[in-house]
């Protein structure tokens, strides 16, 4: 029996990076966990993983007998089809409480911030390991694109010092270039013609 971290259906990077970011934590304090993903990466997650040069989670579509850890979600519709024959660790979300249900004790890092990595970027802290430059340069990028560059009303004043600790982690000095550069990568794609 393995054990997986992995966010949501149709991930967005909040979800692929948070799997990398929370496996790599849970590795440093000496529980095996494997990144995971339940779909093909957006074109903007694609960017931040050649970025920052990291590879992609392993797609993985089945966690029947696995225990796992639930990332930027807590809803049956967007867990694995068979999460009700996986063992859930933890969740680690920063939206409204969904409808997953657990057999057994779960750790539970929910907390009303404009990402996921945000709540991951305090759990770093809470165990006080340090997050390497790659890591800690694609969290941030993970921030900038879900509070939209801070502009999303779901933005709160932990995102904005997060991303600037992060920043300085990473040894990124303009983190808002970066961010107009990934969501150029976004729209661009955003504007091909469907037929392309
Ligand atoms: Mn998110």
């Amino acid at each position: 029996m393995a054990v997986y971290a992995v966010g949501h259906k149709v991930p967005d990077s909040d979800s692929i990076v948070g799997a990398i970011a929370l496996a790599y934590l849970k590795n440093q304090i000496g529980e095996q966990v494997i990144p995971a993903r339940l779909g093909e990466l957006a074109p903007e997650t694609q960017f931040i993983l050649d970025k920052f040069n990291v590879a992609a989670p392993e797609l993985k579509l089945s966690y029947a007998g696995e225990s796992l850890y639930i990332i930027d979600h807590s809803d049956i519709a967007l867990a694995p089809d068979d999460i009700a024959d996986a063992t859930i660790l933890g969740i680690i979300d920063h939206h409204k409480l969904g409808d997953l249900t657990s057999d057994t004790p779960l750790e539970c890092w929910i907390r009303p911030v404009g990402c996921s990595n945000t709540v991951i970027k305090m759990m770093y802290d809470f165990h006080q390991v340090d997050i390497p430059k790659d890591i800690a340069g694609m969290m941030l990028c993970a921030i900038l694109s879900d509070t939209v560059i801070f502009k999303s009303p779901t933005c709160t004043t932990a995102d904005i010092r997060c991303v600037e600790v992060l920043a300085e982690i990473a040894g990124i000095e303009d983190f808002k270039a970066l961010g107009m550069e990934m969501f150029k990568v976004k729209s661009a794609v955003l504007n091909t013609p469907m037929r392309d």
